[in-house]
């Protein structure tokens, strides 16, 4: 099988379950904080999704979110020792899960697989929607099937945007709040859904303009960062740095407000910290 094929089966598969679960009761458990939820979906998607690529591709490494103790340091420390792989898998097996445990139909399947650090495959799986988002390095990006570009708007005041408010008092992810409230006025509006993965598919789609957002991992930006810029977008830190997996701090946009956004990130006082 290639290496789209295991990534496409692996999340119809995996979405397949989570579809099946999304109305029944769930079993909650909390990980670092009140905030950051996990259920045995999250833990049965990410257990079909590793099967898939252990069967196919024994010799690559997998990096999926559930198999990461919670918490910062444990998410830094995992890609540190799995991003010098060859072949790396890069898993969500759910994002979204506060969304999920509601009913709130804002989820999906994340997988990326990174060559030597390049991002050369990325697939997000709405499965309540049954939609398919792909791509391969150099060969665009589609949905389910069909060519997807990024959206057209080049003023900010025409742009809508989408971005993440922080449950947790803790860290930089609070100043984010700062940066959404300077940035609505200016802009459309600001949505926050609660899934990077489907925010950035649909900035690949040409559904939203831009998307920013703080501390996240791996598995939330990986496969849509190569989406994004297979349909023509840009994406990079807060800052303007170029993606790579190691990027917490993400902004991804159909391009031409990409400056804008970074401007008025910087105004806000959002941007100017390391990359944690
Ligand atoms: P998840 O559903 O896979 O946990 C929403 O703003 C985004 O932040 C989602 O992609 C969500 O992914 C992620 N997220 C949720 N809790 C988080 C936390 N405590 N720290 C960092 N990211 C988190
Ligand atoms: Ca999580
Ligand atoms: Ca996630
Ligand atoms: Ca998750």
């Amino acid at each position: 099988m290639n290496y789209l094929d295991t990534a496409v089966h692996a999340a119809r598969q995996a979405g397949a379950l989570i579809r099946e679960k999304a109305t029944s009761a769930k079993r909650v458990k909390t990980k670092s904080s009140a905030h950051d939820l996990v259920t045995e979906v999250d833990q049965a998607s990410e257990e079909i999704i590793r099967e898939i690529i252990w069967d196919h591709h024994p010799e690559h490494g997998i990096l999926g979110e559930e198999g990461v103790q919670p918490g910062v340091e444990a998410s830094k420390t995992a890609l540190e020792e799995h991003r010098s792989k060859e072949y790396l898998w890069i898993v969500d097996p759910i994002d979204g899960t506060t969304n999920f445990v509601h009913g709130f139909p804002f989820f999906c399947v994340s997988i990326a697989l990174a060559e030597r650090e390049d991002v050369i495959v990325g697939v997000i799986y709405d499965p309540l929607r049954d939609e398919l988002f792909t791509a391969e390095k150099g060969k665009g990006a589609y949905l389910n099937g069909e060519p997807i570009r990024v959206s057209g708007e080049s003023h900010l005041e025409e742009a809508l945007l989408a971005s993440g408010i922080p449950a947790d008092a803790r860290g930089i992810r609070m100043r984010n709040v700062e940066g959404i409230l300077h940035l609505a006025p200016r802009c459309r509006n600001v949505r926050t859904a609660g899934s990077a993965a489907l925010h950035l598919a649909s900035v690949a789609a040409g559904r939203l303009s831009g998307f920013w957002e703080l501390e996240l991992n791996a598995w939330d930006l990986a496969a849509g960062s190569l989406l994004v810029q297979e349909a023509g977008g840009r994406v990079t830190d807060t800052v303007g740095r170029p993606y790579d997996i190691g990027v917490r701090h993400i902004l991804a946009t159909n391009g031409r407000i990409h400056d804008d956004v970074l401007h008025g990130l910087k105004e806000a006082g959002v941007t100017g910290f390391e990359q944690s």
